[in-house]
């Protein structure tokens, strides 16, 4: 991992606060990154203190005065070469993610292409960020919109996707003309070091003005500063329900524009018409993988109750195979939990389920032993609930697992609608009928509902993001750029006299 560290530009202690190419100075708090892999400390990184911020700010909005002018497509240029870059320093990157976050390699290794993939999207949209033109009622008069550049775009990341999910704003923010600070998780600090690394060389040989990417850390308390901050239009946050109410709240007060990707609670419907051994490939993944810790893991199977038992004994055998441990060993499927804060909640979630009358049919529990010392290795779980549990009606980021069983599909639809969270959601079914009814505006009512395939690893074509608790936000594909830019109406009268609109007479 030394070498890692080293090629990505990370030493033993790090500035957290970057305007690009310039690591700034802070006096504070100091952050340690320990691995939840192995328990040893990566390295450590200071803190963004006022003086600090208010240069951040002033560098950041010096940039948006030069950046906001380059051609779209020159910028898509400067994006198409950090997914160059991506491409290069991919292996050691994805190593750095599944270290400090605890993820499988080969997750890790995906979560640097979802990155790839968005560069490649950014640069397609850097040709497309089309408005649209109207007729006008009045003669000799044309009407357009047009689409310009916001200002500072800030991006709250998580410590569950430590980089694609900033890059998902970045990119587009980039391409759009914004300027972007970044406030990583503070338990994945040196991923996002690592990304400036990268980014800063690039910039640096396109005449990037200092400034266009941001970077300061923080705990809390920072998140509450940019959230007041006026000078930045934007803040796109990705995290829990709770984080997502006390910025939103802060942004909205000050009337700027918040993107929220919040908590998920994402069930599969597993019907009488299921293809079983497929059902049982995307429950796994979803509710294992990234050990439980993705915003659209898996958390509740609604299945009916004719293939319940069948179903239930392939899921039991396939827990039996899961191997658990170092996350870097190809060989392992489940890697740990971030911190002991999380195994914490993972353990009282489990009590939880238990004193509301919930039996578990794979029980949970902390692994120990050699390989586990850090304490973070947990036991996927599996447990027979009702849909009205408090504990099932919650997000608890661990591989925990419900399973409730229907009857009628209507049934099953109200209750995978009803929970706070609206994000993922999806049917493993091979009747046309039931999977329409699934995608029908009587349906699912999350931001995601798929068939046949699980609620996690989307592609990032697709607006990802949700409704209800989930906040309503959408990065990534579609048309999600539309909200890192403002929108313009223009008319133009080339005409000779100046008519009113709706027929207005205002003669002297
Ligand atoms: C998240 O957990 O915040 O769909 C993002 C997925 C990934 C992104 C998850 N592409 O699971």
């Amino acid at each position: 991992m030394q070498d890692v560290l080293k090629q990505l530009g990370i030493k033993d202690q790090n500035s957290g606060t970057s305007t690009g190419l310039q690591w700034i100075e802070s006096h504070g708090k100091t952050i340690s990154s320990y691995s939840p892999v192995d328990g040893h400390l990566i390295a450590s990184i200071k803190i963004t203190d006022d003086n600090s911020y208010e240069e951040v700010i002033r560098t950041a909005q010096k940039a948006f005065i030069e950046w906001r002018t380059w051609p779209s497509p020159k910028r898509g240029d400067v994006v198409r070469q950090i997914g160059e870059a991506l491409r290069k320093n991919k292996e050691n990157l994805g190593k750095l993610v599944s270290y400090e976050m605890g993820k499988s390699l080969q997750e890790g290794y995906g979560e640097v292409q979802e990155m790839i993939d968005i560069c490649d999207f950014a640069v397609g949209l850097s040709r497309q960020l089309h408005g649209l033109t109207m007729h006008s009622e009045r003669p000799g008069h044309r009407m357009y919109e047009q689409w310009h550049p916001l200002g500072i775009a800030a991006i709250i990341s998580a410590f569950n996707f430590p980089v694609a999910v900033w890059s998902w704003n970045a990119m587009l923010g980039w391409v759009c003309g914004d300027v972007c600070l970044w406030k990583p998780s503070e338990k994945t600090p040196l991923c996002a070091v690592a990304c400036q690394n990268i980014i800063a060389e690039v910039f640096n040989k396109n005449g990037v003005p200092e400034g266009v990417s941001c970077i300061v850390t923080g705990e809390r308390e920072m998140g509450d500063k940019i959230a007041k901050d006026s000078r930045i239009p934007l803040v796109s946050a990705t995290g829990s329900t709770r984080m997502g109410k006390s910025v939103g709240a802060a942004v909205g007060a000050r009337l700027g524009r918040s993107l929220l990707e919040l908590g998920g609670n994402n069930a599969i419907i597993i019907s009488r018409d299921a293809d079983l051994d497929m059902a049982l490939i995307g429950c796994l993944f979803g509710a294992v993988g990234t050990a439980g810790q993705r915003c659209t893991s898996t958390r509740r199977l609604i299945i009916h109750d004719e293939v319940y038992d069948k179903f239930k004994e392939k899921l039991v055998n396939a827990y039996k195979q899961l191997r658990i441990g170092n996350p870097l060993d190809e060989n392992n499927h489940v890697g740990p939990l971030i911190d002991k804060a999380a195994v914490e909640s993972y353990l009282k979630a489990i009590e939880k389920c238990k004193a509301e009358g919930g039996t578990f049919i794979v029980e949970g529990g902390v692994l120990e032993g050699p390989g586990y010392e850090t304490g973070c290795y947990v036991k996927p779980c599996i447990a027979e609930a009702q849909p009205h549990f408090e504990i099932v009606q919650h997000e608890t980021f661990a591989p925990i697992l419900y399973l409730m069983k229907y009857k009628t599909f209507d049934e099953a639809i109200a209750i995978q609608n009803n929970v706070p969270q609206g994000l993922s959601s999806a049917v493993m079914t091979l009747n046309l009928r039931e999977a329409e009814q699934f995608l029908s505006s009587s349906g699912s009512d999350c931001g995601i509902a798929n068939v046949n395939i699980g609620t996690s690893g989307a592609e990032i074509g697709g607006a990802f993001g949700g409704e209800k608790e989930t906040g309503g936000g959408r990065e990534s594909g579609s048309d999600a750029w539309r909200f890192y830019m403002r929108r313009q109406t223009n008319t133009i009268n080339y005409s000779k006299s100046l008519p009113l609109a709706q027929g207005i007479k205002f003669d002297l």
